[in-house]
């Protein structure tokens, strides 16, 4: 039997270490290819994002940095922004390239079959990294709405030649602590073949790239039933997990908040990042939101979001690795189960909720945020501008 006050502070001390970064598009409008729904309060430009951002980071305490966008994120002077996040008391984290909503790129972006559209993508690709220099991101993030509609309208295969080429030229251009994470995602905007599909795909591009190349795993990108802890689990083993963009999904990429669909996909994700013994940073698994809040206030939204990836790690943590071990050895299917039901039906909220109070924040952080009062404050001074949204 295992002593619950050692297990509560090995909890903590686990969770103490996990940090989750926020996208700055959930701050802007959203929406779907019907309506974009107008929020007031929302941020004209990147700066009002890092301070809702901020907001979120002030409430959980785990959330110190924002990812940015560009062009969605673009600024005169990203030295300038990364100081402005500091003041904050968040940083830039990862740079998202954006090669898919130019008209250019109509048949592809580094798979486009012209080479002048090539080449422009690449060049705001390596835009990007000069980016990253002046904020001091360490990751650049590629997903790439690169794909097909109809069966023979392109080479399949000469569209992998042309992605790799791409993709080597930016990692030549990575300086020693900047990676490049490699995105996949099944379908959509292209419906008969993507170009990075899936995580073999990617996985296989980066091994031959080189050891600064990872997959990055959203969990909006599969189709339905997949089981992605087992990916997560192989990519954890082949050392070339690089991160998550956690949304929840009923159907597609729906980009819904974290833990909303399937707390248990998630618990089951954590239990094998916990197994990798992968949850502080050294082991260079980058824990990020990838959502939209189109009906939901956003900062809220984001914060509940945290809360939710930090109960199912609290969960995975829980898991008696011992019992599980035992069971699972002794073929004891009916018990090993049980070790993993167990953690996962535990009611973690108090525990999180004391973790909060040591660290000094309020213990329930949703209402800390709405009692603030800051939401009523950007409604009443974010007047004029135009605010952000997925073409901004
Ligand atoms: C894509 C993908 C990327 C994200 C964009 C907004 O589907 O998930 O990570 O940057 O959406
Ligand atoms: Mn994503």
């Amino acid at each position: 039997m295992r002593d619950p006050a050692a297990v509560k502070d090995a909890v903590k001390a686990a969770l103490r270490k996990q940090e989750i970064e926020l996208p700055s598009w959930a701050f802007g409008n959203s929406g779907t290819r019907f309506k974009v729904f107008s929020q007031p309060g929302v941020p004209r430009d990147p700066y009002e994002k890092a301070d809702d951002a901020a907001q979120v980071h002030k409430y959980t305490g785990v959330a110190p940095s924002m990812a940015v966008h560009i062009p969605w994120d673009k600024v005169g002077d990203y030295t300038e922004l990364a100081a402005h996040a500091a003041s904050n008391g968040i940083r830039i984290g990862t740079v998202n390239a954006n090669v898919f909503q130019d008209n250019d790129y109509k048949l592809g972006s580094v798979c486009n079959p012209d080479p002048r559209v090539r080449r422009k993508a690449v060049a705001h690709l390596l835009e990007c990294v000069d980016v990253m220099d002046a904020t001091g991101s360490p990751d650049l993030k590629l997903w790439f709405a690169d794909g097909t509609n109809y069966p023979g309208q392109d080479d399949i295969r000469a569209r992998q030649d042309r992605l790799a080429d791409a993709l080597h030229a930016v990692y030549q251009r990575l300086g020693p602590d900047q990676r490049m994470l490699l995105e996949y995602k099944l379908f959509e905007p292209s419906f008969y073949s993507t170009d990075v599909p899936d995580w073999g795909t990617s996985l296989l591009h980066c091994q031959a790239l080189g050891p600064k190349a990872m997959v990055v795993v959203d969990t909006g990108h599969h189709a339905p039933g997949v089981n992605i802890e087992f990916i997560v689990m192989m990519l954890l083993r082949a050392g070339r997990l690089g991160g998550f963009d956690f949304n929840s999904r009923f159907y597609a990429d729906d980009d819904l908040m974290a833990g909303a669909a399937d707390p248990f996909q998630l618990f089951r994700i954590m239990h094998e990042v916990v197994r990798a013994d992968a949850l502080g940073r050294p082991a260079g698994v980058a824990f990020m939101l990838d959502q939209c809040h189109n009906i939901e206030p956003k900062i809220p939204a984001q914060i509940r979001s945290v809360m939710n990836v930090q109960e199912a790690t609290a969960k995975a943590l829980l898991v008696d690795t011992e019992v599980l071990g035992q069971a699972q050895l002794a073929g004891d299917v009916l018990a090993a189960n049980a070790a993993l039901m167990d953690a996962y039906n535990t009611d973690v909220r108090p525990l999180l909720a004391e973790l909060r109070k040591e660290r000094g924040l309020a213990p329930d952080p949703v209402a800390a945020y709405l009692a603030s009062g800051y939401g009523e404050k950007i409604i009443a001074e974010r007047q004029g501008g135009s605010p952000a949204g997925w073409d901004a």
